[in-house]
């Protein structure tokens, strides 16, 4: 599906997805939704797709749903936003955190809402230093959806949490990275060059093992220790099979860079 909201640019090894509606701070609308979800399905399938980069045009990054497709008359029914996150948010988190290959995130401005959800479900969140984060929800007498509440308080603890959720204060994007809710944060004309060398630098990297990685950090959190050695030996399993590993070690002992094949 193409859409002049959300732009798709696919370099060599990887896509670069586009926020594109700068004019609104990229506020997601319906159509926004469905292109994003097409165009995360088409890279999970696109086997020169080895990694997703997300960001937004303009000044901002995404701030949260549109608000103007939810404006309703006085006298209206009220909204059933649940069945909204049931056909919309959910999925779109759902669909990145499966994602078995790595997502970088380059918040190039405000995240608020929903939109600071989504860059925090991606795996490597690098911010500008003039970008901010906002749960911006109970402003408009919502709770962070996107998956915030089950996100915010492993990343940054519960007080941080709370506090960010309640106030809905901006968090600057120095605060995040020192707070641990995001990567790293980098002067905003570096954003790009930082968040490009990441995904060329991961583009090459054993494919398998960045899934299996990912999906072993994921299982962690419901997991016990226990239960999580056990995922951890039929994991590694898998990935001492692969010919990226046999690959790796015999570069290693040839003191030379591997040439990983990208095969999951
Ligand atoms: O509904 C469901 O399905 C449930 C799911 C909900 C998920 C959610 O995300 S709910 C939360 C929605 N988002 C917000 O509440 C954030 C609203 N925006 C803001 O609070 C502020 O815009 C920001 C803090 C993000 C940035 O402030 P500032 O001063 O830098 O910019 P601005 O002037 O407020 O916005 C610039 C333009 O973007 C402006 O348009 P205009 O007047 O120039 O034509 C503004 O209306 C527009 N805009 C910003 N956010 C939204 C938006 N338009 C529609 N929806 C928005 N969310």
């Amino acid at each position: 599906m193409t859409s002049s909201t959300l732009l798709i640019e696919k370099k060599s090894n990887y896509w670069i997805l586009t926020l594109n509606r700068p004019d609104k701070l990229n506020a997601l609308t319906e159509e926004m939704h469905r292109a994003l979800a097409a165009a995360i399905d088409a890279a999970a399938v696109d086997i020169n797709c080895r990694v997703l980069l997300l960001t937004g045009a303009g000044r901002g990054f995404c701030a949260g749903q549109d608000l103007s497709e939810r404006l309703m008359a006085p006298d209206a029914a009220t909204p059933d936003l649940g069945a909204g996150l049931d056909v919309l948010y959910n999925p779109l988190i759902r669909k990145l955190r499966a994602l078995p290959i790595p997502i970088v995130c380059a918040v190039n401005g405000v995240a608020a809402g929903a939109g600071a959800n989504i860059a925090l479900a991606c795996d490597l969140v690098i911010a500008a230093h003039s970008a901010t984060f906002v749960e911006a929800f109970i402003r408009i007498g919502l709770i962070p959806d996107a998956g915030g509440t089950w996100l915010l308080p492993r990343l940054i603890g519960a007080a941080r949490a709370r506090a960010i959720c309640l106030l809905a204060e901006p968090v600057e994007a120095e605060k995040a990275e020192s707070w641990g809710l995001i990567w790293r944060s980098v002067d905003d004309a570096a954003l790009m060059i930082e968040a490009q060398s990441m995904c060329t630098r991961l583009a090459k990297a054993p494919a398998l093992a960045l899934e299996l990685t990912k999906r072993a950090l994921d299982a962690s959190g419901v997991n016990t220790l226990d239960k999580q050695l056990d995922l951890e030996r039929d994991f590694q399993q898998r990935a001492g099979r692969s010919a990226d590993y046999a690959e790796g070690v015999r570069a290693f002992t040839e003191k030379r860079q591997p040439a990983f094949s990208g095969k999951r």
